[in-house]
């Protein structure tokens, strides 16, 4: 029997995880998604072409491979048939290669309005979320109150209607009014149909099967685990468990079926939306970071805040996921600096800590040790042996501090930029 592997953000999300499931699915038989939606935004990018996969696993580009969306995940049908079609575009026979659970729940039009009036009802305190009905769909998935995939074989309709019903209700008691969600509603269902075409199963019998018969299962996180839902700083964070207990629920994986977890980090760091960033940089270093590093939302475009990296909080999220390799990306970003610094500790009301507290909310004062930057141009480098030596002594510093090696480093988007260490 094999074991499924995990691949996950360790910071707050846009770590590159894209790229890496891309670089690493030539391992895999199947690559699986376990929670999120279309608040992913997973940049691939190769031979010249530049790809943002939402709902769909990175692994959809290799040949011969399943992909699978898990019971975790909620879906949005209309961003979901954008999305294939796309694909279906650039050659991907989607409906042969994508497999979808059965108990994954559905994004209503009404769940991203209300997305949309939770955030305005939250005014200054919103959490800046995607706007993708991400909250409000797992809200009703905890409630007992959700649509799955399952459901649309079976008086669906009436279902639906139920659903929105008691959603209007609540637009009415907030808004006064209620939406008019006719036009959202007829392209709502046109996905919805365009849903039955693919192979809808019981992904958590599939998967099992599949270790059983000795595949190879690489789990594809979304966001970060610095926005889990209990771990991560709330409540800035999305709506489901990111971090790798997040794969045995999503898919159904037992707990002693988790194999390697390869955790994803920029050699800096950065966040989007709302929410405590100890690191963050308010100055020029912040905006070159930005600038270089081209830190926008895949999803929204939004700018993305940056700053150093944080070690408190990585040495945190490393260990709730149990990470085995450490993946660092974006190193060809800090290229042009003189010197780089790393948080390795923080400073709350006088008193310095290594571990990450209960709440970041204020007056935390990052601890920096600040080191000689590289000052080379790492994008062309193709091997180990060509990185200078105020690069290695980064490296060793970070594996240091974290406590588990760095296996692979990312010196740029292509999947040609990818240099395995040993
Ligand atoms: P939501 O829409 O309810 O999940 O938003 C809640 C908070 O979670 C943040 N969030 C994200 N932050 C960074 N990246 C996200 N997605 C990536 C992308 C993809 C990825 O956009 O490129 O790396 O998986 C993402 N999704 C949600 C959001 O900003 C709110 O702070
Ligand atoms: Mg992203």
């Amino acid at each position: 029997m094999s074991k499924v592997d995990v691949l996950l953000g360790l910071q707050w999300g846009d770590e590159g995880k894209g790229k890496v499931v891309d670089v690493l699915t030539p391992r895999y038989d199947i690559v699986a998604r376990f929670q999120g939606g279309p608040n992913a935004g997973h940049t691939l990018e190769f031979e010249g072409h530049h790809y943002v996969l939402r709902s769909i696993p990175s692994g959809i580009f290799q040949h011969n491979q399943v992909n699978v969306i898990g019971n975790g995940v909620v879906l949005d049908p209309v961003l979901f048939m954008d999305e294939a079609k796309e694909l279906e575009k650039s050659g991907v026979d989607i409906t042969k290669v994508l497999k979808i659970s059965k108990k994954a729940h559905l994004i209503l039009p009404t769940h991203r309005l209300l997305d949309a009036t939770y955030e305005k009802l939250k005014g200054e305190s919103k959490i800046g979320t995607t706007g993708k009905g991400i909250g409000p769909t797992y809200t009703d998935k905890v409630s007992r109150d959700g649509l799955r995939i399952g459901d649309i074989f079976d008086n669906f309709k009436s279902k639906y209607e139920g659903a929105k019903a008691r959603h209007m209700k609540l637009f009415k008691a907030i808004n006064g009014e209620e939406p008019d969600v006719a036009s959202a509603e007829k392209l709502w269902f046109a996905g919805i149909d365009y849903l039955k075409q693919f192979d809808l199963i019981d992904s958590e019998f599939y998967i099992n099967h599949q270790l059983e018969a000795g595949k190879n299962v690489l789990c594809e996180g979304a966001q970060g685990s610095m926005l889990d839902v209990d771990f991560g700083s709330y409540p800035f964070v999305t709506s489901s468990n990111t971090i790798c207990a997040g794969a045995c629920s999503g898919l159904g994986v037992a707990p002693r079926k988790i194999g390697e977890v390869y955790g994803i980090f920029k050699a800096y760091c950065t966040r989007v939306g709302s929410g405590p960033f100890p690191t963050e940089l308010f100055d020029e270093t912040g905006n070159k970071i930005r600038h270089i590093g081209h830190e926008y939302g895949a999803v929204t475009g939004r700018e993305r805040r940056c700053g150093w990296i944080d070690l408190v909080a990585l040495r945190y999220t490393i260990m709730l996921n149990g990470v085995t390799q450490l993946i660092m990306m974006k190193s060809d970003v800090l290229d042009g600096f003189e010197t780089v610094k790393a948080c390795d500790a923080y400073e709350i009301d006088g008193k310095v800590t290594r571990d990450f507290p209960f709440s970041i909310a204020k007056d935390v004062k990052p601890v920096y040790t600040e080191m000689k930057g590289w000052n080379a141009d790492m994008t062309k480098m193709t091997s180990a042996s060509e990185f200078p030596q105020e690069f290695n002594d980064y490296v060793k510093f970070l594996e240091d501090r974290l406590g588990v090696p760095i296996t692979i480093v990312s010196v740029g988007p292509d999947r040609e930029q990818t240099i395995m260490l040993d």
